[in-house]
């Protein structure tokens, strides 16, 4: 039985560019904070298994190389990483380039290598990608039977047939004839899967970088065995990407319906709020933000409302506002791209403003 802790695509140093500069600096050094809380976890196994991304691109700043050289120094047990996509083995890659420490061992070649564990009774495999793409890691590739725990790390694609990413099928996995294969790549945890006596999963990226990672994020732990495995998703706690809707008809200060439709750990979250309903004056995103920063470790506001109906009832009126919203609500009417009819009510709220010779919306 082996003891393991699997994570992947990590993409350190991410540019976390919709936050701004200040805070995206800040979330990547609570990015590198992260590997504290992980190391208290990795002590407690045999193994710990990186399945590529763990580097967001080919560079990574000195304080991340520094802490993660610190974090496989503390944690002392055997580290083995198969760069991705992301983080290509390359003579320019920071894997080439930095010297970590001796239990880390990094995998260099396209084709599946082993490496002996014979304390743990267990060998663990692992490919790399040599550029952005990967041609099938696992295609043709099968252990052979015997007392030896086989376990696989790799970065590669269940998701996509023709994927450029390493492309791994249902029957790659089951030919394998692994115990384990600790995938990286989708950044989302696949639950813990089998194919035949294979067991594999995805633990999904130990923090989320964008509002297409929302939800809890960490990372799998459990024992891998010949008999089978028994593997837990454990969420890290960490700051959330949450995407909302608050419908604003009819309510009298926009500021207070959002602060009302939102639960008190807002304020440590990063929210997309989409405003939606019947809203006739002009929204300032901009303004709302600021009069929410309190309530949010990071606010993005949408804009989603429509027209009030009696707005477009005008449109009746043989008036030149009439004809404007005559011929606008023709168009919003056949418009089927939900941002094409925003652009449409925006275009009569502005109309009408001017025509009513009115400096607000
Ligand atoms: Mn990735």
């Amino acid at each position: 039985m082996v003891k393991i802790l699997h994570a992947a695509d990590f993409h350190f140093d991410s540019a976390f560019a919709s936050l701004g500069e200040a805070k995206a600096a800040l979330r990547r050094r609570e990015q590198r904070g992260q590997l504290e809380r992980i190391a208290a976890l990795a002590r407690d196994a045999d193994i710990v298994l990186l399945s590529g991304d763990l580097f967001d691109s080919s560079r990574a700043y000195s304080e991340t190389v520094d802490a993660l050289r610190s974090f496989f120094e503390e944690i002392k047990v055997p580290v083995f990483i198969a760069p991705g996509n992301h983080d290509f083995y390359a003579p320019m890659s920071p894997y080439a380039h930095i010297s970590f420490p001796e239990n880390v061992h990094i995998f260099t070649d396209t084709a599946p290598r082993p490496v002996e564990l014979p304390a743990l009774g267990c060998v663990v495999w692992g490919s790399a990608f040599l550029s952005e793409r990967q041609a099938p890691p696992l295609r043709g590739f099968s252990v052979q039977d015997g007392e030896a725990i086989n376990i696989m790390v790799c970065h590669g694609d269940t998701e996509m047939p023709d994927s450029r990413y390493g492309s791994i099928s249902g029957e790659d996995i089951e030919r394998s004839g692994l115990d384990y294969l600790a995938l990286g790549h989708i950044h989302t945890f696949s639950g813990i899967r089998s194919a035949g006596k294979t067991v594999w999963a995805y633990p999904g990226c130990p923090l989320g970088r964008g509002f297409d990672e929302t939800g809890e994020k960490g990372l799998i732990r459990g024992t891998v065995s010949k008999q089978g495995c028994e593997l837990e998703f454990l969420p890290l706690p960490e700051r959330r990407y949450v995407t909302a809707e608050v419908d604003i008809s009819g309510c009298e200060d926009i500021a207070s319906a959002v602060r009302a439709a939102v639960p008190p750990d807002a304020s440590a979250n990063i929210y997309r709020i989409t405003l939606s309903g019947e809203w006739d004056e002009k929204l300032r995103p901009d303004e709302l933000e600021k009069q929410l920063e309190d309530c949010f470790w990071h606010l993005e506001l949408r804009d989603a409302t429509v027209l009030k109906k009696d707005l477009w009832s005008l449109a009746a009126e043989d008036t030149l506002k009439g004809n404007f919203l005559r011929i606008l609500k023709g168009r919003y009417d056949s418009a089927e791209d939900p941002e094409e009819k925003a652009g449409i009510v925006m275009a009569a709220r502005y109309g009408i403003a001017a025509l009513e010779y009115r400096e607000d919306m």
